[in-house]
């Protein structure tokens, strides 16, 4: 019988205490379509309950990890511990692809200032300086990134007056973020921050033109198991020039460089939507919201970047992509749906991928009863027309909100008021981001920053086929005799970007829901039982 999204709601929430039930129960919401299209509000974006497990990150993962460090040639160094360094190495499959030997790429590179009692009673800052220096004595980097972790904010060091003397001293680019860890709710004010700088410190500050017809930047693409690359590939064959990708496989240069493109398209709304607006403000570039995940989702977006640019040669390259690619698409989903259709998924992940990731399962013929984001915002999850509506707590607003406004010379905007009218009405919609809820199905249930508790709670009530978060869950939810697939490393998959990588998803997951590996396993003490009960019965 199919599970209550009621009843499973009350049932979570009994077990905490009046008050943290009562807050919760803003977070954990059943999917309910009212006629004018509006979803029930969802609380997000706010504190986690101390003592409860969260799937969540710190400000610097969000800040050094997600958004900066996919930069190949953008020297990072992490001012703290040397845990924070250590842990935050390689341990996103952000791929990157240097033009050759002699392109910089320090991605496979940990530094830190390796923080030590003595620097937190007396201070870091010298520390920090030799540090810059011995990195530049080695690496010659263009760039150096310096990020800060807890204590730095705990004992006042000033990044940004080391990076400025740096900067003066070394003739290259040095600036510094105040992403210590505890900074925000979650690796969502990390974003934020890194938004901000780049934006303050490297974008628009390489003039070189770029005479190609169709440009645009790849906003919050991260190319993990290389998605990147496929997305390059199609936008290539199509004749669509990228002038920059924030942040998979990139480059310094191309950041700077990334006001000379005609429009932004942004596939992870929540972690870089603040760069697409302030080029926006201060260049005049439009901004769309895409999504390369799934067969459907790709064609959709190739064809919207298409109709923005409105060349029919342009259409015509798109089109034959599209069907070039197709074939083989809907040959491998026709295989699939006769072993997935109808089978069930759970998806709580991030801030984009909980969402994007449900097209990919619908393509296959499966249902997403539950899902839920980490640290996306409401606008994540109800569309950004509830932005006006949006609380800014205290936690928000102590991250820096950058005053943008059109440049003197630069602002040049890239479509009339009429033309963006008419690309609305042709169904491209200019700054806009509908959300996960309204795609989600009559009844789902909808978690904000679900609690481990939850995780095992729902997969008791519900059993679903398959259920996808990342690495600290995978191993309890496997346990419980449900195949995991982690949707932020992709375990060791991928790409799941675009034609080809749907087709390798459809692949792994028919795999994945069909094997029977996980009904035959065994618990110690359930084989103990059982021999028991064997020798009873002898
Ligand atoms: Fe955007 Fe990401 Fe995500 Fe994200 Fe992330 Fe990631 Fe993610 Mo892990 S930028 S919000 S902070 S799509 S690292 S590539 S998989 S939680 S859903």
């Amino acid at each position: 019988m199919k599970p209550n999204p009621h009843t499973t709601k009350s049932e979570l929430l009994k077990a905490y205490p009046a008050k943290t039930a009562r807050k919760r129960a803003d977070q954990i919401v059943v999917n309910e379509h009212r006629a004018d299209g509006a979803v029930p509000e969802i609380r997000a974006n706010v504190r986690t309950t101390p003592g409860a497990i969260t799937q969540r990150g710190c400000t610097y993962a969000g800040c050094k990890g997600v958004v900066i460090g996919p930069t190949r040639d953008i020297l990072s160094i992490t001012h703290g511990p040397i845990g924070c360094g250590f842990y935050s190495w390689l341990t996103r499959r952000n791929q990157t692809r240097p033009e050759g030997p002699d392109d910089a790429n320090y991605i496979t590179y940990c530094l830190s200032t390796d923080m030590q009692d003595e620097q937190i009673v007396f201070g870091g800052e010298k520390k920090l300086r030799a540090a810059i220096e011995e990195a530049y004595a080695i690496f010659h980097p263009k760039v150096i990134a310096i990020f800060s972790t807890c204590p730095v904010g705990l004992i006042g060091d000033d990044v940004h007056s080391v990076a400025r003397d740096m900067k003066e001293k070394l003739g290259i680019n040095v600036f510094g973020f105040s992403c210590e860890g505890y900074k925000g709710v979650s690796q969502s004010a990390g974003h934020h921050i890194a938004n901000n700088q780049l934006f303050k410190h490297v974008v628009g500050t390489n003039e070189t033109p770029r005479p190609e017809k169709f440009k645009i930047n790849m906003l919050g693409e991260y190319n993990i198991g290389g998605d990147a690359f496929v997305i390059e590939d199609l936008l290539e064959r199509c004749g669509i020039t990228l002038v920059s990708t924030f942040s998979g496989n990139s480059t310094y240069d191309a950041f700077a460089n990334s006001h000379m493109a005609d429009l932004n398209a942004v596939m992870c709304h929540r972690s870089i939507n603040y760069v697409a607006e302030m080029m926006e403000k201060k260049f005049g570039i439009p901004w769309i919201k895409v999504n390369f995940v799934g067969a459907e989702g790709t064609a959709k977006s190739l064809r919207h970047i298409a109709q923005y640019f409105n060349d029919a040669e342009l259409t015509e390259r798109v089109e034959n992509v599209i069907s070039e690619e197709m074939t083989a698409v809907l040959e491998t989903q026709f295989d699939v749906r006769s072993r997935c259709e109808g089978k069930t998924a759970m998806l709580f992940v991030g801030g984009s991928r909980a969402h994007h990731y449900q097209m990919l399962f619908a393509e296959m013929g499966m249902k997403t009863v539950a899902a839920g984001y980490e640290f996306s915002h409401r606008d994540d999850y109800e569309g950004r027309r509830v932005l006006p509506s949006v609380k800014v707590d205290a936690d928000s607003r102590s991250i820096e909100e950058l005053q943008v406004v059109a440049d003197e010379t630069r602002y040049m905007p890239r479509r009339g008021p009429d033309e963006l009218v008419q690309l609305q009405t042709g169904g491209v919609e200019i700054a806009g981001y509908q959300g996960m809820m309204p795609e989600m199905e009559e009844g789902a249930l909808v978690i904000d920053d679900i609690y481990h508790f939850e995780t095992e709670r729902l997969l008791e009530i519900y059993k679903p086929d398959i259920f996808c978060a990342g690495i600290k869950e995978k191993y309890a939810v496997q346990k419980a005799g449900i195949p995991c697939k982690q949707l932020h490393s992709y375990d060791y998959g991928g790409p799941y970007a675009g034609f080809r990588g749907a087709i390798n998803f459809y692949n792994e997951i028919d795999r994945m829901v069909n094997t029977k590996v996980f009904s035959y396993a065994r618990a110690p003490w359930e084989a103990e039982e059982e021999l028991a009960e064997e020798a009873i019965a002898s």
